[in-house]
């Protein structure tokens, strides 16, 4: 189904500019609302919440992440708790190494061994933020107590128990710690700490042993009203994924009594599609620029180039010769942009980039391409040989040099 998005670009404190950048996206979730105000007004705004920290603008579930997710002023920022193979609470989203670290240099032939088959000292030997960007080179994969080091009473923690299945007795560590180290007792005390999870055998092996955190369901469709309702027996919260969020199941998460979270909303447009469905909660990669929007300041300050569209699932193969999956830029200023070396980064860190020589005229656009073609004035091909962008629905994020532009989300 195809609708039309307006985006809305808070500008100065006079007021707003309306942007219609009227871009018709596929997209399976119900048709987004216009909006002619901005989200919401300080008093009653969501929680919010920095995913992986902020896993849109540094590497995810480490110290850096955490600091922006801090920077931002977000209520939270969320992290990833796995065991090692020697017992020690590390804080990792994947199962394996292969994705996020330097494993192919440190431990040729071990990129997709289980990253619980570790050890803590050699979970320490990886570097865990080049991946993202040289500049964070020598980033390290956290101990648990890394995050309440971070943590204020400000911006807590969300304890996501990640793959319990793959660290037994990953329950009772994270319980002896919010119990008995004072770095996160005092969190605790403050209502800053929330543990969560998507496997429910694990989520009640929690509430049993710790029935005083607060603890979070998590779940990629919200089911019927009687299995939430039996969720509300030992969980405070759903957390669910934005896209497949229907009134209904708004309705029976806070008939049952539960708060209500979604992940992971990325854009402005879907943190305000999320909140007219009326979530109380919102994780996102880009905690610092959706508090921006909910505070109604500039989101993408000093941007010139926007995000217009994304093609993630064309007729055929996704990077077929010409007509592959893309994403489209516009030079929404008054001035050209040089955009040579710009890239654009998707929710799983997949990344295209331009190429040289390509400056922008104002309302000039440009689709960047994943597969091959020929290269002209209004397309930049990648020439890869694997599609990028997830045809469920992905976000993409623009970068011309340190500068993030902007975020699209479908
Ligand atoms: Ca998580
Ligand atoms: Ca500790
Ligand atoms: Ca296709
Ligand atoms: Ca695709």
């Amino acid at each position: 189904m195809a609708y039309r998005l307006t985006r809305i670009i808070a500008t100065t404190a006079a007021g707003l500019m309306l942007v219609t950048a009227t871009a018709a996206v596929a997209h399976a979730a119900p048709a987004q609302k216009e909006h002619a105000l901005p989200a919401q007004k300080a008093s009653d705004a969501p929680i919010l919440i920095g995913h992986r920290g902020a896993a849109g603008t540094a590497p995810e579930n480490t110290v850096a992440a955490f600091k922006d997710g801090r920077a931002s002023g977000a209520d939270f920022f969320e992290i990833d708790v796995q065991l090692s193979a020697d017992g020690v609470p590390f804080l990792f989203h994947d199962n394996t190494p292969a994705r996020t670290t330097n494993v192919e240099e440190v431990f040729p032939g071990r990129e997709n061994d289980p990253i619980t088959s570790f050890t803590w000292a050699e979970l320490q030997q990886l570097d865990a933020g080049a991946y993202f960007d040289e500049k964070y080179e020598g980033e390290r994969i956290p101990h648990l107590d890394d995050a309440a080091r971070v943590a204020t009473v400000k911006t807590g923690v969300y304890i996501e128990i990640k793959a319990p299945v793959n660290s037994p007795g990953v329950e009772q560590v994270v319980a002896d710690e919010l119990r008995n180290d004072p770095k996160w007792t005092q969190l605790v005390a403050a209502d800053k700490i929330q543990v969560l999870g998507f496997d429910e055998a694990s989520n009640r092996r929690f509430a049993a042993i710790a029935p005083e955190i607060e603890l979070q369901q998590l779940t990629s469709v919200v089911p019927a009203r009687a299995v939430v309702d039996s969720w509300a027996t030992f969980a405070d919260s759903v957390g669910t994924n934005y896209r497949t969020l229907t009134p209904q199941n708004v309705a029976d998460v806070k008939g049952a009594g539960l708060i209500l979270g979604v992940y992971t909303v990325n854009s402005p447009e879907a943190v305000q599609y999320s909140l007219d469905l009326g979530v109380d909660a919102v994780t996102t990669d880009f905690p610092i620029q959706n508090q921006r929007f909910l505070q109604g300041q500039p989101v993408f300050p000093g941007a010139g180039v926007e995000i217009a569209d994304a093609a993630n699932n064309v007729p055929g193969d996704d990077v077929q010769p010409e007509n592959g999956e893309y994403v489209l830029l516009r030079n929404t200023s008054a001035a050209s942009v040089d955009v040579s070396g710009a890239i654009i980064r998707d929710a799983a860190n997949n990344i295209l980039t331009v190429g040289q020589g390509y400056v922008l005229a104002p309302g000039a656009e440009l689709r960047v391409y994943a597969g091959p073609g020929t290269n002209s004035a209004e397309a930049y091909y990648n020439g890869g040989g694997a599609s990028v962008l997830n045809n469920g629905g992905d976000s993409v994020a623009l970068w011309i040099g340190p500068r993030l532009q902007d975020v699209f989300a479908n």
